[in-house]
């Protein structure tokens, strides 16, 4: 922490700008040597213009905008400073190079991140929005992170704290205090205050089936048997020509994997190997992927020729698929439907991927055994797997802590659950993290932030 660290906060690559950051005591101290001035004094939240020269020979590197944040006004509360350059790559990593001269250390994942925990800037939460917000596929998702990184998600948990400290207190305190048992009326208080707890914490975690939708969205495989116009469909769905077609049975051999965002969910879509016995060894392993890809889609969608009787082919796979998550799509409704065409007792959805009539019919038709219409998706949303973890860890405890309660076990008995119920709430926000929690999450950041 008393080292100061420094990283590009752009993406490498050519860009207009890139610009580096610095954070740590040293930050202004290393500029200055940067651009030759040893009572360089940028206003602070200001952007300076200044000239940085190579530290050896004394050639102009760059003309760069400098801005300064004085700690602790800052993102991570210690003094921290920007150079915007051009954004050429070797100009970038010769200005981290002298930087890492001048005894700055290159920031771990995340670190700048880790910095304005520790100083207080945010909470755990807020940090993890940021990650998020960068990672959003979707506006909607990246709408859902600026929330969190605004503080909801801790603002919703607040009151449920202080809730559950009350009843703690009251526990606490009787068991101090009081050699009876607790007065029947201050019991009921108790037990109305968990279950409401109980219920409180069950509505934000159930908020987690479309807050993860909206972030990671679904897995969507195409299959059926060759040349009845998976990759056409797969193409007419994104828009342009990813996958080869052509009229020759078993053209697709590898997975095509695809990302398109339908209603605001992200959608990744996987064009497959037509299904089908085979002896070819590259095609016979395309279907073997494919059979693997089925397996792992959050939802399947089975693709017939309507134009033709329904094959052995067909049938197996719609026998193999009866019991996953699956939409059934008759395709080339172009041409005249075959009268031997015959489809099995479930919802199907017609479509021509040569001239695009239905698709919009299948997209909501994806979509929509998914959308959780019990949440109301313009609240806020738990999106992280750890949060809704650790709300379903704290609600069990509650439970039980209450079904103690009832049972009128004693207080130092039902408190055990409780004291875990808060800390698992605490970890959360971050007050209740370990070091190594701590090193984990954030090593699911990027360098950077
Ligand atoms: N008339 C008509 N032809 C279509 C339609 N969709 C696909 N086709 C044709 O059907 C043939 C096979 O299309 P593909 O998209 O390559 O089929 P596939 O299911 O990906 O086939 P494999 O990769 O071999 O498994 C091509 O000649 C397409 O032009 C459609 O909606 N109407
Ligand atoms: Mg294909």
């Amino acid at each position: 922490m008393n080292e100061t660290i420094v990283a590009l906060a752009t993406p490498l690559g050519r860009s207009g700008i890139g610009v580096i950051r610095l954070s740590g005591a040293d930050a202004l101290p290393i500029v200055r040597r940067l651009v030759r001035t040893d009572d360089f004094a940028p206003a602070p939240r200001a952007a300076t213009l200044a000239k940085i020269f190579d530290l050896e020979t004394g050639d102009l590197l760059d003309s760069v905008l400098i801005t300064y944040f004085k700690a602790p006004h800052s993102f991570t509360g210690e003094d921290v400073v920007e150079i915007s350059c051009h954004g050429s790559p070797v100009v970038l990593r010769q200005l981290i190079d002298f930087c890492l001269k001048l005894d700055a250390r290159m920031a771990a994942a995340g670190e700048f991140s880790l910095r304005a925990l520790a100083h207080g800037r945010m909470d755990l939460s807020q940090a993890e929005a940021i990650r998020d917000l960068i990672d959003a596929q979707t506006i909607a998702s990246a709408r859902q992170s600026v929330r969190q990184l605004r503080g909801e998600l801790s603002h919703e948990l607040q009151p449920l704290k202080d809730e559950l400290l009350d009843v703690i207190v009251v526990l606490e305190s009787t068991l101090e205090f009081v050699e009876d048992d607790l007065p029947e009326y201050q019991a009921d208080g108790i037990r109305a205050k968990m279950l409401d707890l109980i219920d409180r914490l069950g509505w934000l975690a159930a908020t987690f089936r479309a807050g993860k939708l909206l972030r990671e969205g679904l897995k969507v495989a195409l299959v059926g048997r060759p040349n009845v116009g998976k990759s056409s469909l797969f193409n007419a769905l994104l828009g342009h020509d990813r996958a080869i077609v052509t009229e020759i049975a078993g053209t697709t051999r590898d997975q095509l994997h695809e990302k398109l965002v339908i209603d605001n969910i992200p959608v990744s879509l996987i064009d497959t190997a037509g299904l089908r016995e085979t002896s070819d060894t590259v095609e016979s392993i395309g279907v073997e992927r494919a059979r693997r890809a089925m397996a792992d889609a959050d939802l399947v969608v089975v693709l017939l020729d309507g134009s033709q009787p329904l094959t052995i082919e067909d049938r197996e796979i719609l026998d193999s698929t009866a019991d996953l998550n699956r939409l059934i799509a008759v395709n080339k409704t172009d041409l005249v439907e075959s009268p031997d065409l015959q489809l099995p007792a479930a919802r199907v959805v017609r479509l021509s991927a040569k001239t695009g009539a239905g698709l919009d019919a299948l997209e909501k038709a994806i979509i929509e055994p998914f959308h959780p219409q019990d949440v109301d998706q313009s609240g806020f949303l738990i999106s992280d797997a750890r949060h809704f973890d650790l709300l379903a860890r704290s609600t069990t405890e509650i439970e039980s802590s209450l079904a103690l309660f009832n049972q009128k076990m004693s207080e130092e008995i039902v408190l055990i659950g409780l004291h875990n119920a808060i800390r698992y709430l605490g970890q959360i926000t971050g007050e209740t993290t370990t070091e190594d929690m701590l090193t984990r999450i954030f090593s699911t950041f990027c360098i950077g932030k």
